[in-house]
């Protein structure tokens, strides 16, 4: 595989990760604060993503500069990690427990995830058949629903790239930890096509790029979108392909194509990093090149479990712009 540039290397082997000193923390926060005055109405306005974007500018030049340097080279993890973003926990209100919920209202946390899209990464996107189209998500355990193949199950979540069916799926997935389970059991799993290349056998790498494995929508995306015609697992360049993969949900359709498959869990698995966030933690993955998952954990439902926020972003708005009607943030299928 060709190294990264220099000027753009990152840590090899683990993630790399950015912690911010008491000083940027207050910036993002005041920065944030204006956001939320400037959105009055609601976080999905377009006004707020406006005010986002230009809340950008405000915020710590080393926070800045991980985000657009991950943006353009997110690394061998195809993660990062920066922590110290303003979340206070004692004032936050209990974990919710209802299924599909989602942030309406501009909070500090909320608009610390649209500024990173809006200005460091692309632009946030959310999809209208999936929590509601929000543009912020929670992520937390929903009663009944343990065992459930999403997030708002609390058994082990196996490797995913997110919305790996869709045309246009995210580019970045980002999580920001509002509150961690009650055990510190929960955690976040990575796993970079980067990573596992170099171990997948000659044969495996070929079969990957046929086009033989289908992939249904996950269950939070409802029933309405069908299960993909065949298409490849990797593509684009050999040394460093494009990963679209769900290992709950992509079939292959011919033998030799679910052997390949096999192996590449094996070797995702194998090349994983697992983190266990806290409390204004954020994790951005590259969705075009990392999978991730979740370790299991036990929820409690009572109001102290674990939480975190969910946003999507895009590197190029444009390129779906028939999934958006009035060319807003949400796509409609
Ligand atoms: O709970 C987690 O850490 C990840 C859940 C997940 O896959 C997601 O929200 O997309
Ligand atoms: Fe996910």
């Amino acid at each position: 595989m060709t190294s990264p540039s220099p000027s753009l290397s990152l840590p090899v082997g683990t993630p790399a990760s950015l912690a911010l000193f008491e000083a940027e923390t207050a910036a993002v926060r005041r920065a944030a604060e204006r956001v939320c005055r400037a959105a009055g109405g609601g976080l999905d306005d377009p006004e707020t993503t406006a005010a986002a974007r230009e809340g950008w500018e405000e915020l710590p030049v080393r926070l800045r500069a991980a985000v657009r340097a991950f943006r353009r080279n997110s690394g061998e993890c195809g993660v990062t990690l920066v922590t110290g973003l303003p979340v206070d926990e004692a004032l936050l209100p209990p974990t919710p427990t209802a299924d599909g919920s989602v942030r309406r209202e501009a909070t500090v946390p909320a608009a610390t995830l649209l500024m990173t899209a809006a200005g460091g990464l692309g632009d946030p996107a959310a999809y209208a058949p999936e929590k509601s189209g929000a543009l912020v998500q929670d992520v937390v355990p929903v009663p009944g629903k343990e065992d459930f193949e999403g997030n708002a199950g609390s058994t082990l979540l196996s490797f995913h790239v997110e919305n790996a069916f869709h045309v246009h799926r995210p580019d970045f997935v980002m999580l920001l930890c509002l509150r961690a389970d009650h055990d510190g059991a929960a955690g976040l799993r990575t796993g970079s096509i980067r990573q596992a290349l170099p171990v997948l056998s000659e044969r495996t790498r070929e079969a990957l790029f046929r086009p033989e494995f289908s992939t249904q929508p996950p269950p939070s995306f409802g029933t309405a979108a069908g299960t993909t015609p065949p298409r490849p697992v990797l593509t684009g360049d050999p040394e460093d392909p494009d990963l679209r993969v769900d290992f709950s949900a992509t079939t292959a359709v011919t033998p030799e194509a679910r052997r390949a498959l096999v192996e590449l869990e094996a070797a995702v698995d194998a090349a994983s990093h697992t983190v266990r966030l806290t409390p204004g933690d954020l994790a951005i993955v590259d969705n075009r090149v990392t999978t991730h998952g979740r370790t299991a954990f036990r929820p409690r439902y009572d109001g102290g479990d674990r939480w975190l926020l969910r946003t999507f972003a895009v590197a190029d708005l444009r390129r779906s712009r028939d999934y958006r009607p009035g060319d807003g943030h949400v796509l409609s299928h």
